[in-house]
């Protein structure tokens, strides 16, 4: 299989369709194969026919996910891992002990898990600010910082960082910026054209768009860092599946007719919530009030699918809210077609708990699919009025004793 055409002129649609997925030169079948192969024959000892030796090096549908991933990015190149995190972890090798890596302090837990629990142990330093106030960032930095790891939107307060900002920052300084893209996708937002060094995601998420696959994936420009980055992805062999790369392959090919309607029903879902009186705070980018929506206006095409909000009345009724819908199903994990709400202060983020980085127990965390909005909201409504009546029989009844 071979990609003799060059997509990149094409446009953002165009791509995810063809980058990388040309017809199979050896048959002609028009979507890519899935090679479900470990190895590869050889015409002789090291002359490979090819290209291909064994799998875990590389894997024609793998190169496929690859070229198609750094074409909607930007990039020169791309790279694809088993997971979000094992892709973090492949990053990771670019660091020696008493390097220091600066993140965000609202970032998904597993990766603030891996930099706290497990990269600390081989003497990576880390530390934690709020990345959305460029000063704060500032003077966050140490001299031993040699990574910046910015999630923006981040996950779960949906705090917007600016990329460009922070690439000025680091500029100059043998630092490099990583940006977590998962929640807003290529689709809405593409930060190695912002000046980030390197741009990561859980394919799981968007990318992969129908919750039916784990991945990962690191893009970027410099071919330096590619080289490193390749060799541990094949030292180290955390890759995925040639299946697993074809689902995300056929994920992304509807990528931006699922995001604009992402982005589209969360906006009416924010817009609603923002207006229920059990409901306290709403954190939405698109909304005006929101703290950065300044910087994401500038920065993302449009919003995305996910929004957050605290309820009133304690963690009792954000309990009883996540636990009475039907349209959203109560679940880890974001970005598919189907909507999915969840308690990140027990779920999602439980680790963090004891850190400073906790999150409220009144925050609930939805990710807004790409069911008719009205069902959506008429789920929500119905919940939250479970959840507040049920709260209201028990003020009711305590002030009747
Ligand atoms: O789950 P995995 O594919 O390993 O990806 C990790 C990851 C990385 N970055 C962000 C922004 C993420 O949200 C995640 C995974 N997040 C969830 C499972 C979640 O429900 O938030």
């Amino acid at each position: 299989m071979t990609h003799d055409h060059n997509w990149n002129d094409a446009r953002f649609e165009t791509r995810a369709i063809h980058a990388g997925q040309d017809p199979d030169t050896a048959t002609g079948a028009v979507i890519t194969p899935i090679y479900q192969t470990s190895t590869y024959a050889q015409e002789a000892i090291g002359e490979l026919k090819g290209g291909y030796e064994y799998s875990r090096s590389d894997n024609p549908t793998r190169t496929a996910l690859q070229t198609a991933l750094a074409s909607l990015e930007g990039g020169a190149w791309g790279l694809a891992y088993a997971s979000g995190l094992a892709a973090t972890q492949n990053i990771s090798y670019l660091l020696r002990p008493g390097d220091h890596v600066l993140l965000s302090n609202d970032t998904y837990g597993g990766t603030f898990r891996l930099f706290d629990k497990v990269l600390t142990n081989y003497g990576i330093e880390m530390s934690l600010a709020d990345l959305s106030d460029l000063d704060e960032a500032r003077a966050a930095i140490q001299p031993n910082t040699k990574l910046v790891w910015v999630e923006t939107p981040t996950n779960p307060y949906l705090r917007i960082i600016d990329i460009a900002g922070m690439a000025e920052l680091v500029k100059g300084r043998d630092i490099r910026l990583v940006v977590d893209n998962t929640f807003a996708s290529p689709y809405l937002q593409q930060p190695l054209g912002q000046g980030a060094d390197l741009v990561l995601h859980s394919t799981t998420k968007y990318l992969g768009g129908h919750s039916d696959v784990v991945g990962g994936a690191v893009i970027g420009n410099d071919e330096v860092v590619y080289e490193t980055l390749k060799f541990h992805q094949n030292a180290a062999g955390a890759v995925p599946g040639p299946m697993d790369c074809w689902l995300t392959l056929r994920g992304i090919k509807t990528l931006g007719v699922r995001m604009e309607r992402h982005s589209e029903n969360a906006a009416k879902v924010a817009a609603w919530l923002s207006e229920r009186e059990a409901v306290e705070r709403v954190y939405y980018p698109g909304l005006p009030s929101h703290p950065n929506h300044e910087v994401a206006s500038r920065q993302m095409t449009s919003f995305s699918g996910m929004v957050s909000f605290t309820v009133r009345g304690g963690f009792e009724v954000a309990a009883k809210i996540v636990e009475n819908t039907k349209v959203f199903t109560l679940a880890e994990s974001l970005g598919g077609v189907e909507s999915l709400i969840e308690h990140p202060g027990k779920m999602t983020h439980a680790s963090v708990a004891g850190t400073g980085a906790e999150v409220e127990d009144t925050l609930i965390r939805l990710s807004v699919g790409i069911e008719h909005v009205d069902d959506q909201i008429a789920d929500l409504d119905h919940a939250i009025s479970i959840a507040t009546s049920r709260q209201l029989i028990g003020a009711a009844t305590r002030s009747a004793d």
